[in-house]
């Protein structure tokens, strides 16, 4: 099952009913599901390559979502699938897209590093860290300019705050007035090392520094982020924007899933105390059961659920077939078309 796809008109209603809540619950656990399953397929050598996992972090990419409708845009990041997840996607395409398969988002031709879901506002993951930030910002440019309200978000780690890229693209955001929120998921590491170590000054200090208003908020906190994003996304559809949030948050695996012994950069003691004290499934399932909006009953039947949707993803994507090799130059380069850039033309 995946999320209830919203309009903006439908996005209209205020939150705050039990299906929203039980919404994002349901979309926090289908990312840690899929992540389990996808780490899973690498250690048992049935995936291509290797992939970065998002669990620890599902209370930033759907307490964001949850804020925007299809038509708005995200871009991505190298540990991506969790922001695919909480846009809309599915499942099997996603897996599909993993394991190189023909019915994957991107025919398989992306994979996990690229995976994007274009009809769901999704323009996709990015190897290049930091790549991602011009592509938000032109979408939001490309939205004001046809004078439509659609936002964009643009999804990086603390790490790629050291890229070049995000300062030329922020000081035009801030002149322009784009409707572009940079949320930089500060998870304490850019691979190996610790930001603390690498990065002078505060992160929120540098959006500052353009005039860009900057907040940062508990990550693990899934109404803490969506209540703050719902109002930043307003306000940047009536021209406030861009702004900036800061998500304090962790992963839970390592850098990559190859990355299994990390102790000479960060301890077992740190690892144990977010998953034991700040996990944001553990956290939201205890508030809502506490809120009497779900029973451990209903909890339990609805993990279960989402367990079987993964494995019959799973299954489904290993059987599935590969894109046919005359095909391999196809979907791969832009339309030499120049035409399709111009809107209206
Ligand atoms: C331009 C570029 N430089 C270096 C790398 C290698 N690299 C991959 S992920 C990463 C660290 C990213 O850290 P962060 O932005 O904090 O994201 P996180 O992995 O913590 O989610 C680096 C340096 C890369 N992929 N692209
Ligand atoms: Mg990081």
């Amino acid at each position: 099952m995946c999320a209830t796809k919203t309009s903006r008109a439908a996005k209209a209603a205020p939150k705050g009913n039990s299906e929203d809540y039980l919404r994002m619950y349901r979309q926090m656990v289908r990312i840690r599901t899929f992540e389990d399953n996808a780490n899973q397929l690498y250690l048992s050598a049935k995936m291509p390559g290797l992939t970065h996992m998002y669990s620890g972090e599902e209370a930033v990419a759907v307490g964001i979502c949850e804020a925007l409708t299809t038509e708005d845009k995200i871009t991505s990041t190298h540990r991506g699938h969790g922001h695919c997840v909480a846009k809309g996607a599915e499942f099997k395409e996603m897996f599909c897209e993993l394991l190189g398969k023909a019915e994957g988002y991107c025919r398989g031709k992306g994979g996990s590093m690229h995976i994007a879901d274009t009809s769901n506002g999704n323009l996709g993951a990015n190897a290049i860290v930091g790549g991602s930030m011009g592509i938000a910002t032109g979408a939001a440019l490309t939205s004001k300019m046809l004078g439509k309200q659609d936002v964009a978000v643009c999804f990086f780690g603390d790490g790629a705050t050291a890229q070049g890229l995000w300062y030329e693209v922020m000081n035009m955001a801030a002149l322009w007035k784009l409707p572009v929120i940079y949320a930089c998921e500060n998870n304490g590491y850019s691979e190996y090392t610790k930001t603390d170590e690498i990065a002078a000054g505060s992160i929120r200090g540098r959006a500052e520094a353009f005039g860009i208003e900057a907040h940062q908020v508990d990550g693990q906190d899934v109404l803490a982020v969506n209540t703050l994003t719902e109002g930043l996304v307003e306000r940047a559809r009536k021209g406030e924007g861009p702004f900036f949030i800061e998500l304090m948050t962790y992963r839970y695996h390592g850098h990559h899933v190859g990355d299994i012994n990390r102790e000479y950069y960060r301890s077992k003691a740190e690892e144990k105390d977010w998953k034991d004290n700040r996990d944001p499934i553990i956290r939201f399932r205890g508030w809502l059961v506490s809120q009497g909006l779900a029973t451990e009953a209903e909890i339990e039947a609805l993990n279960a659920e989402i367990e079987a949707d993964a494995k019959a993803a799973v299954e489904y994507a290993l059987a599935a077939a590969y894109p046919d090799g005359a095909e391999v130059d196809l979907h791969v380069y832009a339309p030499t078309d120049p035409s399709v850039f111009r809107p209206g033309a």
